[in-house]
């Protein structure tokens, strides 16, 4: 284990003991909820994980240190900091490790963190993907190089039409990543159930899903899986009224000149701004959601 890492004690135990345990990432906390919201979300989170039968790791980077397994008082610490904590994707990693400082792991450095940890299941919202107008701009998230390299099965909820959905589906072809609906042939997007594109699997019980991981770890393939898993249709949203608030956000970064990593955190501060609350009750819906999944995933895997 490398001298960064360090673990919780009840994750430690959890992973000596060969009981499931599932990661959670922090700039969902950071950067993705406003305050006070982001951190009851997440506590109410690690409740759900532990109600179905798995034990929570929240993974961040807190004093230069790789946590998996954050106390309550450091997700307070994360949530309350918000933007100010750094995002903290692949690249930032040597600086702040060196530094000591803090950041707040993406999908790409949860997924990193998690497999130097051992710990094989990671629930979310959404992940980052390629962006509207990435032929010119070339704004392709990290987290799906990661996906392609490393094994960490990652459960969202599909990806927003903040992006491009479907060339993020054609990256993740190339990278040779697969992608399951969880009981459903369509690629959900987040807000909503239906995006018209076709996932490249439809798998519908957490046995099916830990099997078809198991199996890649097997082979030994490289890279992840990713899941997406549909938002409860009682709490998703109309496409027409999610849409239209998103091409504003977009047309409104754009006018701003905003780029690199401040574009998503934009984008999603943005439509949660333009649709008042709804978007964001749908968000931490969704989340819960994604945690019981990965919780019992979690379970059929250590099996
Ligand atoms: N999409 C969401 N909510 C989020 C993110 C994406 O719906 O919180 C966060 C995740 O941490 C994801 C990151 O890994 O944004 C992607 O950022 P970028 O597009 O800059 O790679
Ligand atoms: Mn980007």
């Amino acid at each position: 284990m490398n001298k960064y890492l360090s673990l919780s004690p009840e994750v430690e135990q959890a992973l000596k003991e060969g009981k499931p345990v599932v990661a959670l990432e922090s700039t969902i906390i950071s950067h993705g909820m406003p305050y006070p919201q982001n951190v009851e979300t997440a506590l109410k989170v690690e409740q759900t994980i532990r109600d179905n039968g798995a034990v929570p790791a929240t993974i961040a980077i807190i004093g230069g240190k790789l946590k998996a397994g954050c106390t309550p008082e450091e997700i307070e610490y994360l949530g309350k900091k918000g933007q100010a904590i750094t995002k903290a994707s692949r690249r930032d990693m040597p600086v702040l490790i060196a530094r000591g400082q803090d950041g707040a792991t993406t999908v790409t450095t949860t997924m990193i963190i998690a497999a130097m940890a051992g710990i094989k299941i990671f629930a979310t919202g959404g992940i980052g993907g390629v962006h509207r107008g990435a032929e010119t701009t070339m704004d392709i998230s990290a987290d799906l190089e990661e996906l392609a390299q490393t094994p960490v099965m990652v459960i969202c909820a599909g990806a927003k039409s903040i992006l491009d959905l479907g060339l993020t589906l054609e990256y993740l072809e190339t990278k040779g990543v697969p992608v399951i609906g969880y009981g459903t042939e369509e690629l959900p997007a987040f807000y909503t159930r239906h995006s018209g594109f076709k996932v490249d699997y439809r798998l519908d019980t957490p046995e099916e899903l830990a099997a078809a991981f198991q199996a890649k770890i097997d082979m030994g393939l490289k890279g992840g899986m990713l899941v997406t898993n549909p938002i409860p249709e009682q709490y998703s949203m109309p496409a027409d009224v999610i849409n239209k608030a998103i091409d504003q956000a977009i047309e409104e970064s754009k006018r701003q000149g905003i780029h690199g990593k401040e574009t998503t955190p934009f984008l999603l501060a943005k439509v949660k701004e333009l649709t008042g609350g709804d978007s964001l009750a749908s968000n931490i819906q969704l989340v819960l959601n994604n945690a019981r999944l990965a919780a019992k995933t979690a379970a059929a895997l250590a099996k």
